[in-house]
Order: structure tokens, then sequence, then C-alpha cells
């Protein structure tokens, strides 16, 4: 097949889902255009059968904000005549959803006629997109998409619960690849970080509001002050200052290290002991079913879809979002006693099977298999959008 993918670039979770897939799909064989305002943050070296497709965006004076959403649809359609592609699958509702429907109407008044397939990812529907200005385009992209899936049956309900959703939604969860992601034997880097044999715990995120990472600081000084640990947080963002501030409130920094934006997750996560995840809102929770791969139980709260990744006393524990000392109690639990820990470590990466990449890459190519032939047959009965 030949498909077009839009998404954000950044390393972000609908980011690096996007990337992942698109290169999935190029290993077997599709050819793969990716659209999006800068080279993605995943798409690091050239590979076969992928193409990167940036979209300028023209500024004039008159611009306060200039129109990105326009921008992209005139790509879209550039590209899809350019290369004859067979769908757009644009990740996020917003704007790429809006833009390939606007891209795929001017596409059919020359008789091209392109299927968009829209993955929900989760900020799309449960926070942005409720903005009262974004709601009525969401809801129109949602129900004028040729398919749309969520990827939680959680974000399911919420999209039918804030949105005047027509049609099925169908839900395809977020995957892991296994060849990347696996538990790596580096004790050097270990005996780096914990010199002292501390346990280590270990938060990736953006560093947003929404993640309450100064919660992970807050936890992560219960249990240090019970057993010698150290906290690695990997990433980057706007809560950032206020992080270094709890720390140095807490007297906690020379246990905490900042390791910033890193590519190679998957080295740091082999050696952690705990991943700890206390987000107020959370579709899937793709940064813990990345640790999971690298057999790292999951300390997170309940919120969203983090329940159909994190199993309550299986593969880690649940609690309210921040009760902080629940969640430093559970993650005692663990650290405390080294054959439950090797057990939920095993459960983990057991867990994370379920969600291994050739499993999921099977739903995506069948959705795509089903609009194009659905879109074969409503062009040959030259039917309205
Ligand atoms: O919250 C993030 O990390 C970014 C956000 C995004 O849209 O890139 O992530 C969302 O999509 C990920 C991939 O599907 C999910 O794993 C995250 O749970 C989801 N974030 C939220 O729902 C807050």
């Amino acid at each position: 097949m030949r498909i077009g993918i839009v998404l954000y670039p950044t390393f972000g979770g609908s980011g690096v889902l996007a990337t992942e897939l698109g290169k999935a799909l190029a290993k077997n064989n599709h050819q793969v255009h990716f659209i999006s305002y800068s080279q993605p943050a995943r798409l690091e070296a050239f590979v076969e059968n992928i193409f990167y497709h940036e979209v300028y965006i023209p500024q004039y004076p008159l611009f306060q904000h200039a129109p990105y959403e326009t921008a992209l649809a005139g790509k879209i359609v550039e590209i899809v005549k350019s290369n004859n592609l067979e769908l757009m699958h644009v990740h996020y509702a917003i704007p790429h959803a809006s833009a390939a429907l606007l891209a795929k109407m001017i596409l059919k008044e020359e008789g091209i006629h392109m299927p968009v397939v829209t993955t929900l990812h989760g900020t799309d529907i449960t926070l942005v997109g409720r903005e009262a200005s974004y709601e009525p385009v969401v809801t129109w992209s949602i129900n004028q998409s040729d398919a749309v899936t969520a990827v939680s049956d959680s974000l399911v309900r919420d999209t039918h619960k804030h949105f005047a959703v027509k049609r099925p939604i169908r839900m395809i969860p977020n995957f892991i690849d296994f060849e990347r992601f696996n538990k790596k034997p580096r004790q050097y880097f270990k005996d780096l970080l914990a010199p002292n044999n501390e346990r280590i715990l270990v938060h990736t995120s953006n560093f947003r509001k929404v993640k309450r990472v100064e919660d992970v600081v807050r936890i992560f000084d219960i249990i240090q002050k019970e057993i010698p640990a150290k906290l690695l947080l990997i990433g980057d963002g706007p809560e950032r200052s206020n992080i270094e501030k709890v720390c140095r409130e807490l007297g906690v920094c020379n246990k905490v290290t900042f390791l910033g934006k890193q590519e190679a997750i998957e080295e740091i996560l082999s050696i952690c002991d705990l991943f700890i995840l206390p987000s107020e809102s959370e579709s899937f929770g793709l940064s813990a079913l990345e640790a999971m791969a690298c057999e790292v139980p999951v300390i997170s709260t309940n919120a969203g879809g983090l329940p159909e990744v994190n199993i309550h006393g299986v593969t880690g524990f649940l609690s309210k979002i921040g009760d902080c000392q629940d969640m430093a109690a559970n993650a005692l639990i663990l650290l405390k006693n080294d054959t439950l820990l090797v057990d939920f470590r095993k459960n983990a990466l057991e867990q994370a099977k379920n969600f291994a990449l050739d499993r999921i890459l099977t739903q995506y190519l069948e959705v795509y298999e089903e609009v194009i032939a659905l879109t074969d047959i409503k062009s040959a009965a030259n039917s309205p959008l």
C-alpha cells in the first residue's frame, strides 16, 4: 500500500507511535509518506520505503498565527497526487483530521478518492479537543473520517462521552517493538548511576502538568527515607524548573538525576527497578508499556487507560490520582522483596507481549484494507463525500 501518515514530530506519545507504525509498515514493504512540520524525533536514520515531507508554513505580516492547517491540507493534496497515495492516516484529531478531510474534499473535485483514517490519542479528546472552540471541528472530523481508532477502551468511552459521535470507534491499542525494547545487560551504566547498588526508580514524560512529575519526586522522597534509592527523570518540558525546585525543597537533589530528552530510552530502562507514572489523565501510557517491555514494573495512577496496561497486583500497582503515600507504599512492597520484584518483572514482560508490534500492525492493516475497499466501491458509484 502507499500510505500517508500525518503526525506531530515531537517525543510525545502520538508522534512516537505514528513514527514507529510507519517504520513497521515500511519494513513490511508498504510505502510510507510522513507529513509534518519538522522531522519526526524517532525518524533518525534513512529507512527504505519511507519518505518525509515537511509542511512549509508561509509567513506574512498580517498573520499573528500562520495558518498551519491550510498549509497542511495543501501539502496533503500535493503528496497524494504526486505519489498516488491510497490513504491518509492522521494521528491526533487537531488539526490533522480536519486538514486531511479538507484535502479529501479538494482531491474529490479532481476525481481522486482518498480515505482518511483518524487515530485518537488522548489529549486531543480528553483535554484540548473539549475546548469549546475546537469541539465542533473535532466532532465533525470524527464523524467524517472513513475510519476512527482510539488507543484504549477508556479513550473510546471518553470520546463517546464528550462528543456527539455517530459512528463506531475501533479500539487498537498502542504497541511495542521488542526488537528495540528489551532488557539489555548494562551493568556498567547501573554502576555509574547507582554506585552503591541503590534501587533505581525512573520516570519519563514531557513534564507537562498532566503528568504530575512533582508527585514522582514526592513518592521518591518517601521511598528514599526507607531504602537507598536513586531517581532518574527523563524528558523535559514546562514543569522542569518547578520539579527542580521541589527537589531542592525536599533535599533530594543529590539522589535525583535529570537526564533530559533521551533517544535510547530502552538502555536506561534496562537498569531500572520501577517506573513511576502518577498522571492525572492518560489515555494509554505508552511510556509504561516501554518500561514493561524492559521488565520494569509500574507504579501508576488508575487514570484513563492505565488499568488496561498496568495490571494491579500483577505488573505493578494502581493508586488514586495524587495519593503519593499509597504509590510509595506500593513501591516499597516491591523494592523490599527481591523475589516479588522478580515475579512482577516477569509479569510486566508477559503483559507487554500482548501489545507486541506484529499483533497490532495486523489490526491497522485490516482497517486500511477496509477503507480502501469501501472507497473503491463509493468512487465506482460516484457517491457524495
Ligand atoms: O501525554 C503525552 O505524553 C503526549 C500525548 C500525545 O498526544 O502525544 O500522549 C497521548 O498519546 C499517547 C500515545 O497514544 C498515549 O500513550 C498517552 O497516554 C496520551 N496522553 C494522554 O492521554 C495524557
